[in-house]
């Protein structure tokens, strides 16, 4: 690694490097490693993520928890559309780890997403990985997070892709940019939480707050002092770059008294429109324009997020909010109210089930579909999957009691099978022919046995196992139907697709009509995006063009369900030119 793999275009102006000198807790030497690039026109951030263990108080609660760079929520990272980013993450802790770089389109560079035992194997205590890729066609908010186990609930920040240099938004300039980052804050470990229910085939316990750039905010107990404030001026616009890192929650969002544009969605552009409130699913990001009122209001005001909920289990229902500050000019100060005596609003929020706000608001997502920023949407489809997602059940092993449904073990499932994690990475074997024993390659390309997927459910719930994959040829233009289903409980599921962006071409509720639906698709401007909920009892359509050779994972961004088995990976082979081939691996590659 070093200067000869930088960018080497001349729109690159400089290359600055953070240096820094961290430490940790294991015995070890200090590791300071500082690298000065000059280059032609570029800011590119070369950071040295270190993984480590450091003490955080929230609610009153201490614990250690892992984290990048002894940061929470950690590191930004800030770079421009074409950049290259090398990203040399070392493991500190105990755990194994991975770090996803979520929503990156990967072009090639497969062997950089992160997915443990999907593209990799893990990095182990006392080791490194350089993670190497290049951002393409991508501009707005993606985040990075740990994917492996929930280390992701500590392990988790923004990434900021700007335009290339000298290319405007396609909005006026905004006055200012702040990361607004949804995260969950557990008292206890996620990792003990998720072990727990793994053994005992129960639902995890949940949440204790939720929290904005880590804090939790005012309504919670000992948290006032631990509230995010976004200190604003009259009169000006600001982009607020919204990630949901949360485990296991969706969320509705608002700013008490102030209307929000959406503009970005999963670092693409879309077709603006306002909102006073915002869904956002668990990977997925929002950037948002936020114009402040032209006069100082003499108020204060909250914002707020809570889950949108509509499974069946028990889960937190509490609010996080920061605050929406107005700063006084020096004409003001002396004539108002010092601004604590100042009304705090609060604002309206839909109820935590309002399915309808939220089909309603998925539609209004379109994407920019101009001459500058095309959707590319696959007009012909080569291949056609219908996948039904949604829960199901194991059995108890004998001499075992399990806390899952009816005495059973919780599972969840695509097309009734549950997938069974691998003990090897699952790229290695791909690429080096070593796929016997690791993964079957026939994917169920429907459900084996027909049923009414959002009616009364069937008696028997239970699911079966398998690491199963679907194989596809370089450049098959997919087109994806996921359908809910009623066993255990309809439920919304945001699905995330790695390697790729599709587009949302059709929802609905209800079952999937076929013959009716597909009329109804948009093939003109929809949405493009990595993360989209399906519809609680209902279904959504995606289409995909499978031009990113590699192995790429596909799963419920709800952790949870990724636990229990909602997830599978798709084999996108090689093409027949040299630049539509997967590159090799890179030598400091983790083995299992
Ligand atoms: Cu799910």
């Amino acid at each position: 690694m070093g200067f000869s793999l930088l960018p080497s275009s001349p729109a690159f102006l400089a290359v600055f490097l953070l240096s820094f000198v961290t430490w940790c807790l294991h015995p070890e030497p200090i590791l300071a490693i500082t690298r000065h690039y000059k280059f032609d026109v570029c800011v590119m951030f070369f950071r040295s993520n270190i993984v480590m263990l450091q003490n955080v108080t929230r609610l009153c609660h201490t614990k250690s928890m892992v984290t990048v760079n002894g940061k929470f929520p950690g590191p930004r990272i800030v770079a421009r559309e074409g950049d290259r980013l090398l990203i040399k993450v070392t493991n500190h802790v105990q755990n194994n780890i991975s770090i996803h770089w979520h929503g990156i389109r990967q072009l090639r560079s497969g062997w950089a997403d992160g997915p443990a035992y999907i593209t990799q194997c893990p990095i182990k205590t006392g080791q490194s990985y350089v993670y190497n890729y290049t951002i393409v066609g991508q501009r707005g908010t993606l985040f990075w997070h740990a994917h492996i186990s929930w280390l992701r609930s500590s392990l988790y920040g923004p990434i900021i892709i700007l335009p290339k240099l000298g290319t405007p938004y396609p909005f006026a300039k905004p006055y200012k940019e702040v990361p607004i980052i949804f995260g969950e804050w557990f008292n206890a470990d996620p990792e003990a939480i998720i072990n727990q229910a793994m053994q005992t085939g129960g639902g995890p316990n949940v949440s204790d707050a939720y929290t904005i750039n880590g804090l939790p905010g005012p309504l919670y107990n000992c948290s006032a002092k631990d509230t995010f404030k976004l200190k604003v001026k009259p009169g000006k616009t600001y982009l607020l770059r919204m990630i949901n890192a949360a485990l296991n929650d969706e969320l509705f969002f608002g700013i008490a008294n102030h209307t929000l544009t959406v503009v970005d969605v999963d670092a693409i552009y879309v077709k603006p429109f306002d909102t006073d409130t915002l869904l956002i699913t668990p990977g997925q990001t929002t950037n948002v324009l936020l114009k402040t009122k032209p006069h100082h209001p003499n108020a204060n005001f909250f914002m707020s997020a809570i889950p949108y909920m509509t499974g069946q289990g028990t889960f937190d229902n509490s609010t996080v909010s920061g605050i929406l500050e107005y700063e006084y000019s020096h004409k003001t100060i002396q004539s108002s109210r010092s601004p604590k005596k100042l009304p705090l609003y609060k604002p309206n929020l839909p109820p935590l089930n309002d399915t309808s706000f939220a089909a309603n608001f998925t539609s209004k997502l379109r994407s920019l579909a101009s001459a500058e920023f095309p959707a590319n949407v696959p007009q012909k489809v080569d291949r056609q999957f219908f996948f039904t997602v949604g829960l199901g059940t194991n059995p108890c092993s004998k001499n075992q009691t399990c806390k899952g449904p009816n005495g059973t073990r919780f599972a969840a499932s695509i097309n009734n099978l549950s997938f069974v994690m691998p003990t090897t990475a699952l790229l290695q074997a791909h690429h080096f022919g070593q796929s016997n024993g690791v993964y079957n390659p026939i994917f169920p390309i429907s459900p084996l046995i027909p049923f009414n997927y959002t009616g009364t459910p069937p008696n028997n719930t239970m699911v079966r196992n398998g690491t199963k994959l679907v194989v596809l040829p370089f450049n098959t233009s997919v087109e994806l139907i996921m359908q809910d289903t009623s066993i255990l409980g309809a439920e919304s599921h945001p699905l995330h697709l790695h390697g790729f962006n599709f587009f949302v071409v059709g929802q609905g509720f209800g079952n999937f009509d076929p013959k009716k639906d597909p009329k109804n698709f948009n093939l003109a401007d929809p949405v493009e995006r990595n993360t989209v909920g399906v519809p609680s009892g209902g279904w959504v359509a995606i289409r995909f063009l499978a031009d990113n050779p590699g192995v790429w994972f596909m799963h419920c961004h709800l952790e949870v369900h990724t636990s229990w088995g909602l997830k599978m990976a798709w084999v996108v082979l090689d093409g027949k030119l040299p630049n539509q081939k997967l590159l090799p691996p890179p030598a400091d590659l983790p083995k299992c």
